[in-house]
């Protein structure tokens, strides 16, 4: 009998796997969660009271950052892989990931996956639009032998999750760069999680001393319940946040006021137009979304 921390690195059936160290103990939240109703997640800290080698959660201690979807705490840093084609890119749903991200203030990197079905200007025309705004991107191709040691290195001391549309290859890239991992790809995997979805399960992977990683399954489309007000979807898009002081109003929208810096960079193609447009369209959405 003893009192120990730990942080969950995994959910399976009901059950809490807490990682103390190199031990694992499953537990299980009491009673006590339920009524508060909080539920402990993937990335929480939290005491445990052991006995005989089946662990009690006792409390979660405060969380960094709490995701919905993924549904995990704690993590630092956010990886946005897609590819340019098969699937083809969903710009909407990168926007959207973006915004959750920096409303999280979490570190960023988009991969580009699958470069190998690629032309140099077809990469570099999606990457110009998130470079120019300083988002970190990195290309990477799982149809060669080299490890990538350029997006293994972003990974190095954070917690990270991997996140992106069904089939950009997040699995297999994963597996790619920790061989030792049972990182799960290909199709046959996408088909039995669909069909276990009524169990839960959903880890975060120790990967190396202070490094942890955890991947998704994929996205098709992503709600805009993770915010609180529709100010978030501007202040969440930086390179808005970085030229709005030039609008005529302080709490300019960028839609119809007039003397709109933003609007005005968007004609003058400094600001992307796809970016923009992609604007309108998210706040369109959660005005309607909103209503209900
Ligand atoms: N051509 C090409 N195919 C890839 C690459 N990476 C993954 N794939 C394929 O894309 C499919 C989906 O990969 P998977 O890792 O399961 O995607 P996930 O749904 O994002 O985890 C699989 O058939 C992979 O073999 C890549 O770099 N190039
Ligand atoms: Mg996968
Ligand atoms: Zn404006």
């Amino acid at each position: 009998m003893s009192d120990k921390t730990g942080v969950i690195t995994k959910i399976q059936r009901e059950l809490f796997y807490v990682s103390v160290g190199n031990e694992v103990y499953p537990s299980k939240a009491k009673g006590n969660f339920r009524n508060k109703k909080i539920t402990p997640v993937v990335g929480d800290k939290v005491d445990i009271h052991i006995e005989n080698g089946l662990g009690f959660i006792l409390n979660i201690h405060p969380r960094s950052v709490l995701l919905h979807r993924p549904e995990v705490s704690n993590v630092d840093k956010c990886f946005v892989l897609s590819s340019i084609k098969s699937p083809n890119i969903n710009l909407m749903l990168l926007d959207k990931f973006l915004i959750m991200i920096e409303k999280n203030n979490l570190d960023c990197v988009i991969v580009f996956n699958k470069c190998d079905l690629l032309t140099e200007d077809e990469m570099q025309s999606y990457s110009d639009i998130y470079r120019n705004i300083g988002y970190k991107v990195i290309f990477n191709s799982n149809q060669n032998t080299d490890v990538n040691n350029k997006l293994l290195n972003e990974f190095k001391n954070h917690i990270s999750c991997v996140i992106g549309p069904s089939g950009a290859g997040k699995s297999s890239t994963l597996k790619k760069l920790f061989p030792n991992e049972d990182f799960v790809s290909g199709k046959i995997s996408d088909k039995t999680q669909r069909g276990k979805q009524t169990t839960r399960h959903i880890e975060i992977k120790r990967v190396d001393e202070d490094t942890y990683v955890l991947d998704t399954p994929g996205f098709s489309s992503f709600d805009l319940s993770f915010l609180d007000d529709k100010s978030e979807i501007k202040k969440n898009f930086i390179e808005f946040k970085a030229n709005s002081d030039k609008c005529k109003f302080n709490n300019c929208d960028h839609i119809n006021e007039p003397k709109c810096e933003i609007k005005k960079l968007v004609e003058k193609g400094v600001i992307s137009k796809s970016r923009y447009d992609n604007y309108l369209e998210i706040v369109e959405e959660y005005e309607k979304f909103r209503r209900y």
